[in-house]
C-alpha cells in the first residue's frame, strides 16, 4: 500500500436503483470539478457503473464496484423490489468491505452518501469521519420521512385506522398542512411496512440527524420556508444545492439520442409547445388499462407526441395504434428527457411526478399532467398544484381517455396552459438564479464542499 497521505479523500456512497445514482454522480463529479485537490471515491454497483462509464472521466474521481447481493445466475424479471431486497442483505458489508480497501490505501477523510444509506454513518464513524448525506427529492418528503414516528402516533398503522383517516391533513407537521395522509409514500402508515426498503428508510429518519449535514435536491427559494425552517431544528444542517440538473449542464452532452428524437422534434420546430411528451421514469409501470387509455387519448386528440415507453409495455397499446399514428407520434424506449424537454416543440408533459423529472419541467418550461403512483409522486404533485400552480391532475386520479384529452386540451390549447408556463418562466428564472455564482444553491454547494473538505483536517 502507498503511503497514507494528507490530502482529502471522501468516499460517495450511492444507491444503486432508479435516478439515484446519476444524481449523486452529478454532485460527486461537480465537487471534484471545484475542488482538483481533493481525491473523490465513487461507489456503487456493477452495473450502474457500467452506465456511468459514458461519462468522461475526472482525474481526481475515482468508480469502485460495490457487490450487487444477486445470487449467482440470478435472472431478472424486471421487478426492482426483488433486486432492492437483495441488495439490502448485501449492505452494509459490501460497502464496509469496499471502502476499507481503498481506505488502506489512501485514508479516508469524509463519507458521503446517499440518504436512503444511513449504515453511512457507522462507517464514517468507525473512521472517525464526519457523514454527509444527499436528498435526492424534496423538502417536504424529507420530512415527512423524518416525521415517521410521530405520523404513525397520530395516524396509526392497522389499515383499518389508516384507510379511515386518508384525507386528514398532515397540518401536525409544520408547513405540510397542504399534504392529506393519502399524499404519503408508501411505508409510513400503509403499504408493505416490513417491506425491507421501508424498514431501511425508517432507520433512515432515526439516523439522518446525526448527519453533519444533509444537502437537498431542491431549491431554497421554492421549497417553502416553513418546511426548511423545521427541518433546520431535526438536522444539523440542511442545504438546498439544486437542481442539480442545472448545476450539471454537461449532462446534456452526455445524454444521447439512439432513437432520434431531437431530429424528429426538429421537424415540428415551427409550432412551438405543441407537442406532448409522455414519460413515466424509470420505475414506475403504469397498468396495462391505464397505458391502453392514455393511447386511445394520444390518437383521438390528435395532437403531436413522443412517448418513452418500456419495449416490455409496448404489448398494452391497441392494435394497430403505432400504424394508425405514424408520422405524428414517435414511441421509443428512452430518450434523452432534458434536451427533448428543451426542444421549442414541447409543450406538455404527462408525467408521475418524479422529482427529477419536474426539476426538469421546470428548467425547461413545460408543464404537467399528473399522474403520480407511489413514493413522493403524491407529494410532488400536490406542491405542484396547490403551491405552485404549474400542473394539473388528470381528472379521476387515473390515466383515462376523457381525463387525458381534457388535459391536454388545457396545456396545449387553452388560455390556463399559457398561464401556467408563465409562471414556470418565472421559476425557471429563480432556479437559474440559485445555480448562478452567487445564487443560493451554489452557495450552499460551496458550504457543503468546505465542510466536507474540512473534515480533513
Ligand atoms: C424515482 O423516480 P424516477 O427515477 O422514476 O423518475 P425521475 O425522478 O423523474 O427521474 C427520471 C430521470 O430519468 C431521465 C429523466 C430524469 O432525469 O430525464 N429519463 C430520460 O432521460 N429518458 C427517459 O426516457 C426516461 C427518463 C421515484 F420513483 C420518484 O418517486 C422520485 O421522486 C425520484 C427521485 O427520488 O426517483
Amino acid at each position: 500500500a502507498m503511503a497514507p497521505s494528507n490530502k482529502a479523500h471522501v468516499v460517495v456512497l450511492a444507491f444503486p436503483f432508479s435516478s439515484h445514482p446519476s444524481a449523486l454522480f452529478f454532485l460527486a463529479r461537480k465537487l471534484s470539478e471545484w475542488a482538483p485537490d481533493v481525491a473523490f471515491s465513487f461507489f456503487c454497483t456493477p452495473k450502474t457503473n457500467g452506465s456511468l462509464s459514458s461519462w468522461p472521466t475526472l482525474p481526481n474521481l475515482r468508480i469502485y464496484d460495490v457487490a450487487d447481493g444477486l445470487p449467482e445466475g440470478h435472472v431478472s424479471k424486471g421487478r426492482v423490489d426483488d433486486e432492492v431486497e437483495f441488495f439490502l442483505v448485501a449492505t452494509p458489508g459490501n460497502y464496509r468491505e469496499a471502502v476499507k480497501r481503498v481506505d488502506e490505501i489512501e485514508k479516508v477523510s469524509c463519507v458521503v452518501s446517499d440518504a436512503f444509506l444511513w449504515f453511512a454513518r457507522e462507517i464514517a464513524e468507525e473512521m472517525g469521519v464526519a457523514w454527509v448525506a444527499f436528498w435526492i427529492a424534496t423538502a417536504c418528503a424529507l420530512s415527512v420521512h423524518l416525521n415517521t414516528d410521530l405520523i404513525r402516533r397520530k395516524i396509526g398503522t392497522r389499515s383499518e385506522e389508516v384507510s379511515a383517516r386518508m384525507d386528514e391533513s398532515l397540518a401536525f407537521i409544520p408547513g405540510c398542512s397542504q399534504f392529506r395522509v393519502r399524499d404519503l409514500p408508501e411505508g409510513i402508515v400503509f403499504g408493505p411496512l416490513d417491506f425491507s426498503l421501508f424498514k431501511s428508510l425508517h432507520k433512515m429518519s432515526q439516523e439522518l440527524p446525526r448527519a453533519t449535514a444533509i444537502l437537498v435536491n431542491t431549491i431554497e427559494e421554492i421549497d417553502y420556508d416553513p418546511v426548511l425552517d423545521h427541518l433546520r431544528t431535526v438536522l444539523n444542517k440542511c442545504l438546498p444545492v439544486g437542481p442539480l440538473t442545472l448545476l450539471a449542464p454537461t449532462r446534456r452532452d452526455c445524454d444521447s439520442d439512439p432513437h432520434s428524437c431531437l431530429p424528429w422534434l426538429e421537424a415540428r420546430a415551427h409550432d412551438p409547445a405543441s407537442v406532448a411528451y409522455v414519460g413515466f421514469g424509470t420505475v414506475v409501470v403504469p397498468p396495462p388499462s391505464e397505458l391502453a387509455a392514455l393511447a386511445e387519448a394520444l390518437e383521438e386528440s390528435g395532437v403531436h407526441f413522443l412517448w418513452s415507453l418500456k419495449d416490455n409495455t409496448r404489448e398494452s397499446l391497441p392494435a394497430g395504434f403505432l400504424d394508425r399514428t405514424r408520422g405524428r407520434g414517435l414511441v421509443v424506449p428512452w430518450t434523452p428527457q432534458s434536451r427533448v424537454l428543451g426542444h421549442v416543440a414541447v409543450g406538455a408533459f404527462i408525467s408521475h411526478c418524479g422529482w427529477n423529472s419536474v426539476l426538469e419541467s421546470i428548467t425547461f418550461v413545460v408543464p404537467m399532467i399528473y399522474r403520480p403512483f407511489f413514493s413522493d409522486q403524491r407529494i410532488n404533485a400536490r406542491i405542484l398544484s396547490q403551491v405552485l400552480g404549474i400542473a394539473v391532475e388528470v381528472k379521476g386520479g387515473v390515466l383515462t381517455k376523457d381525463g387525458v384529452m381534457d388535459g391536454l386540451d388545457l396545456l396545449l390549447k387553452r388560455k390556463e396552459g399559457k398561464e401556467m408556463r408563465e409562471r414556470i418562466g418565472a421559476l425557471k428564472l429563480i432556479a437559474k438564479n440559485a445555480v448562478g455564482e452567487t445564487g443560493s444553491s451554489t452557495k450552499n454547494l460551496k458550504t457543503a464542499l468546505e465542510i466536507i473538505r474540512g473534515s480533513a483536517a
